[in-house]
């Protein structure tokens, strides 16, 4: 059944549809469009194709509204600077809706505020809902998105729909996703994620923006229904609040399912590691939380001549044990939105070599030679060149009002197939072997550069009980210590609990070859506050090892926490050994540990409560007894 014309009929009015056609959607698909059409009230419908002349009118329009600016020292690259209400995840405003509470999260002790997720019911959701998205696009054109996470096709993937008013979100789904005409043939009429999401602004305005950013910092929503397979954001057109397949397709949504299924939806970068002397190359996946050291790691320059990094992915990896008993690991991305600050070619040149074409650039600074600039790149700028804030102060330098040049959390977004070290399998569609699974957080004191866990639930364990220093990714504070768990604690889809149970689970298939699960600090501080490693291109020392322990070589020695390296078994080569500290780097105070210990009781007892797997407070147990020696 095909619509008659290529315009929706809403009650008193018709919709056009200005781009592609509403009769090629499947008819789930367009079922879906013109039930939220009628309900946000757009003038228009834009129905992605992904074609380069779609894009080409995308830029257009984002140029003609200046929500981007054309940046002339590179090839097609654009910078975007955001109302500065509108900078990052908001995390207190993020939540997951079912009918039992216990399904989302622990019930927490005495009455603690849940720290692992958000939970409403789906009666006060729908009127959440239904106070912000009838005629929200007025005056505006809604876009159909249709996106596949993963390689088009592939068995591992999954596809949504995202709606959105919003072209710099079109533009950068387009980076981020596989989207357009490829996708809508390869779903048919198989299932598909429903996702609506508008910068609640209707036209015409009744406020005045910041920066022609329109969006609705005081009403915003992000909301997951996964018992509809629903997504709905509100109010803000920022990263992972509105790019919706990242963390709330990718994430959230698919931690649910990877339950159901038997495989795991993670927030994990994944590398290829080739040592060219012994010819050998591994897979292995890493999960920091946000803004510490993913994209570092993923694209990592390394300073041993003989070892070879190459990237899978740098934030979120799919992961299951195939039928051999092998886990493997797809990237369900297609670019990065990374960091910026930080970034340089001293830190991350490949980082550096992707983004110089075809890239949106946000809330970076922006230079008088039509180039960025963000902390870290003061070494990189050429003489004379000024600086504009990414608030807009004109002649920025080091001491002016505006703190910081570039936003903490101003990020790139680019393309995948830029990255100069891709790793040839990194679409395979069967996904890559992973041998070695990493965990790691910022750590100024007591956490060793490296340990490796005594078994997989010890594994499981050392997840479960990761902190990090709080980094400018979402709303938080920085430099509190947080629980992360996993680095998934703004990400869970599922009751954390049961999370738990399912990573144990992975143990009671005995055909299941279980990778080795280590810990990793490149944040250790020493007395006067400078970090003790020297980290980026030389954490591949590290990696080096933990490959020879992939193969259980005998270069680990216990401690009560887990095995470190042996003395010397850590390649340093070309590292200055007499500013290197390495025997407090591999230290495990005692009285800190005492402390960590009665921090993860605390956090057990009162975050995850009932739900709490008894082999983990067993470990954790375990782990006390080996600490104070009893
Ligand atoms: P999300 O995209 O938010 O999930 O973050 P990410 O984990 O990919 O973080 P990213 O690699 O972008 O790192 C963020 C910050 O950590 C940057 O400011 C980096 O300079 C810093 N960083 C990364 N690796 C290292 C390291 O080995 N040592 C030190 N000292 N800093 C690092
Ligand atoms: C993170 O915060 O972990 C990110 C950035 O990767 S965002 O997509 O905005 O969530
Ligand atoms: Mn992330």
């Amino acid at each position: 059944e095909k619509p008659k014309s290529n315009i929706l009929l809403v009650p008193k009015s018709s919709i056009r549809v200005i781009y592609g056609d509403l009769g090629f959607l499947p008819k789930k698909v367009r079922h879906f469009v013109e039930e939220h059409a009628r309900l946000c009230k757009p003038d228009t419908i834009h129905i992605c194709d992904g074609s380069e002349r779609e894009n080409d009118l995308l830029l257009y329009v984002l140029q003609r509204d200046n929500i981007l600016k054309r940046l002339h020292k590179f090839e097609n690259c654009w910078l975007a600077k955001t109302d500065p209400a509108d900078v990052a995840r908001v995390e207190r405003l993020t939540y997951i809706s079912t009918h039992e509470e216990r399904d989302t999260i622990p019930h927490t002790k005495n009455g603690a505020r849940c720290q692992l997720g958000n939970w409403m019911n789906p009666e006060d959701m729908e009127q959440e809902l239904n106070m912000r998205f009838p005629n929200c696009m007025k005056g505006r054109t809604m876009f159909v998105i249709p996106y596949s996470m993963g390689p088009v096709g592939s068995p591992l993937s999954k596809i949504g729909v995202q709606l959105t008013d919003s072209a710099y979100v079109v533009a950068s789904m387009r980076i981020m996703t596989r989207i357009g005409s490829k996708v809508v043939e390869a779903l048919g009429s198989g299932p598909f994620v429903k996702c609506l999401h508008s910068v609640g602004r209707p036209l015409p305005l009744t406020v005045k923006l910041h920066n022609n950013w329109p969006c609705d910092p005081k009403m915003l929503i992000v909301a997951h229904l996964p018992e509809k397979n629903e997504i709905c954001s509100y109010g803000s057109s920022y990263g992972g609040n509105a790019l919706l397949g990242k963390k709330c397709l990718a994430l959230r949504i698919g931690s649910i399912l990877g339950h159901r299924e038997g495989w795991l939806a993670e927030h994990m970068l994944i590398l290829g590691i080739e040592n060219t002397k012994t010819k050998e190359k591994r897979y292995m996946v890493a999960a920091f939380p946000s803004a510490c050291g993913k994209t570092n790691m993923a694209m990592m320059k390394p300073t041993l001549p003989h070892i070879k990094i190459t990237c899978v992915g740098d934030d979120i990896a799919w992961m299951r044990f195939d039928d051999k008993g092998q886990l493997r690991a797809i990237n369900p991305e297609n670019g990065f939105f990374g960091v910026a600050p930080g970034t340089s070619h001293k830190t991350n040149p490949h980082a550096m070599d992707t983004i110089h074409k075809n890239t949106i650039f946000t809330n970076v600074a922006e230079t008088s030679d039509g180039g960025v600039f963000w902390e870290g790149l003061e070494d990189e700028i050429p003489e004379g060149v000024k600086i504009k804030s990414w608030l807009g102060d004109d002649d920025w330098s080091p001491d002016s009002r505006d703190k910081t040049a570039a936003h903490p959390n101003s990020r790139f977004c680019t393309p995948a197939s830029q990255c100069p070290i891709l790793d040839p399998a990194w679409e395979s569609p069967e996904g890559v072997p992973i041998d070695a699974i990493i965990f790691g957080g910022r750590r100024p004191a007591g956490v060793p550069l490296v340990f490796e866990s005594f078994n997989w639930e010890h594994g499981v364990f050392i997840g479960a009980s990761m902190r990090s220093e709080a980094t400018a990714a979402a709303e938080h504070k920085a430099k509190v210590l947080m629980h992360d768990p996993f680095a998934m604690r703004p990400f869970f889809g599922y009751n954390f609990g049961e999370y738990l149970a399912h990573w144990l689970s992975f143990a009671e298939n005995p055909k299941n070859k279980l990778p080795k699960i280590f810990h990793v600090n490149w944040f250790r501080k020493n007395k006067d506050g400078k970090f003790m490693w020297p980290g980026f291109g030389d954490n591949c020392r590290v990696l080096e090892w933990v490959m020879k322990r992939i193969k259980d070589e005998n270069v680990a020695q216990k401690t009560p926490v887990g095995s470190v390296p042996k003395p010397g078994s850590l390649d340093l080569s070309g590292l200055d050994e007499k500013e290197l500290d390495m025997e407090t780097l591999m230290s495990t105070p005692s009285d800190f540990w005492e402390n960590e210990i009665n921090a993860i009781y605390k956090y057990f007892d009162e975050q995850v409560n009932d739900d709490l797997p008894s082999s983990i407070m067993k470990q954790l147990k375990d782990l006390e007894s080996r600490v104070t020696g009893g």
